[in-house]
């Protein structure tokens, strides 16, 4: 990477809508462990103990403790020139850009990035899992089984979205009509950074975007389970690819 001559690059110009589809491997240089592959969470860790809705009524302290240990490890991380590219690009086009993140850390708002959705939610955020009180932000660590709600008393939960459950639907909207309207408007360019393809709906956002006539893009460290649906492919880590993929 780096001599950006050579690199075949989305055509973005003051007509171009993107939307952009983020994953765990966008973080990975920030130094936050990804899920699937070599020393991924999921090597170590059984995602339907402690990433499900089961898996939290079974056992509490345990799912308590593994995201009291992700917010421990995230807290010390910075954004990388993958985040900031995608400041730059929002900093450019404005409302004809979106970003869509399943990465929970909190990242791309920490580079600046505002025009985003977070669809699988916020590892600095908890909520009732019964009441009707609104997510809050929560840093502490708890490690002695599920802390107790203020206004009800049944358990707090990580805002995150597990397996089985679904994502905000206003989220999946906002995507939806950034689409629909961007395709109306100008050429459209889908990119996935980072992501291994293999969780859905994120995973089919390529094949909304491509029905509209986007262009797509997948920029990913290794080839992605969804890979063969994007025209287009860059391998490598996304710190070095995007600034590049993206600068002017
Ligand atoms: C680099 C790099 C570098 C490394 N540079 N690259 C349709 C078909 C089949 C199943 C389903 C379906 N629709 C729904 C489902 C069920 C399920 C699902 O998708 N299952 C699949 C596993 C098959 N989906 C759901 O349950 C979703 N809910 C839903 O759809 O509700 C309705 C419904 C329910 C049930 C049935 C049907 C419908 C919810 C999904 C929630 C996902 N939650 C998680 C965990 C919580 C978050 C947390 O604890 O942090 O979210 S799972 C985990 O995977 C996490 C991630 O956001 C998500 C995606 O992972 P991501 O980001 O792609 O990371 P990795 O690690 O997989 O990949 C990283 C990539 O980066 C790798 O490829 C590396 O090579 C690369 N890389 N370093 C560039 N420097
Ligand atoms: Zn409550």
């Amino acid at each position: 990477m780096g001599d950006s001559t050579l690199m075949e690059r989305p055509r973005i110009d003051d007509r171009t809508s993107v939307l952009v589809l983020t994953g765990a491997g966008v973080s990975a240089e920030s130094g936050i462990p990804t899920f699937r592959g070599a020393g991924g969470l999921w090597e170590s860790h059984s995602f339907t103990d402690l990433a499900s809705p089961e898996g939290f009524d079974a056992d509490p302290a345990l799912v308590w403790r593994f995201y009291s240990s992700r917010r421990e490890g995230a807290k010390g991380c910075r954004p990388n020139p993958g985040h900031l590219a995608l400041v730059e690009l929002e900093r450019r086009l404005g409302d004809r850009f979106l970003l869509a993140t399943q990465n929970v850390d909190g990242l791309h708002r920490d580079a600046g990035s505002e025009r985003l959705v977070e669809i699988h939610g916020n590892l600095f955020t908890s909520r009732c899992s019964s009441c009707s009180r609104p997510p809050f932000e929560d840093r502490a660590s708890h490690l002695h089984g599920a802390p107790p709600c203020e206004r009800c008393g049944a358990r707090l939960r990580p805002h995150i979205v597990w397996f089985g459950e679904m994502l905000d639907p206003s989220h999946l909207e906002r995507i939806h009509r950034f689409l629909t309207e961007a395709a109306r408007r100008g050429p459209l360019v889908f990119l996935a950074a980072g992501t291994s393809g293999a969780v859905y709906p994120a995973a089919g956002l390529v094949d909304e975007a491509r029905q509209l006539g986007a262009c797509t893009w997948l920029v990913n460290a290794d080839p992605a389970d969804n890979g063969h649906r994007f025209e287009h492919f860059t391998q490598g880590r996304t710190g070095e690819v995007l600034p590049d993929l993206l600068g002017p």
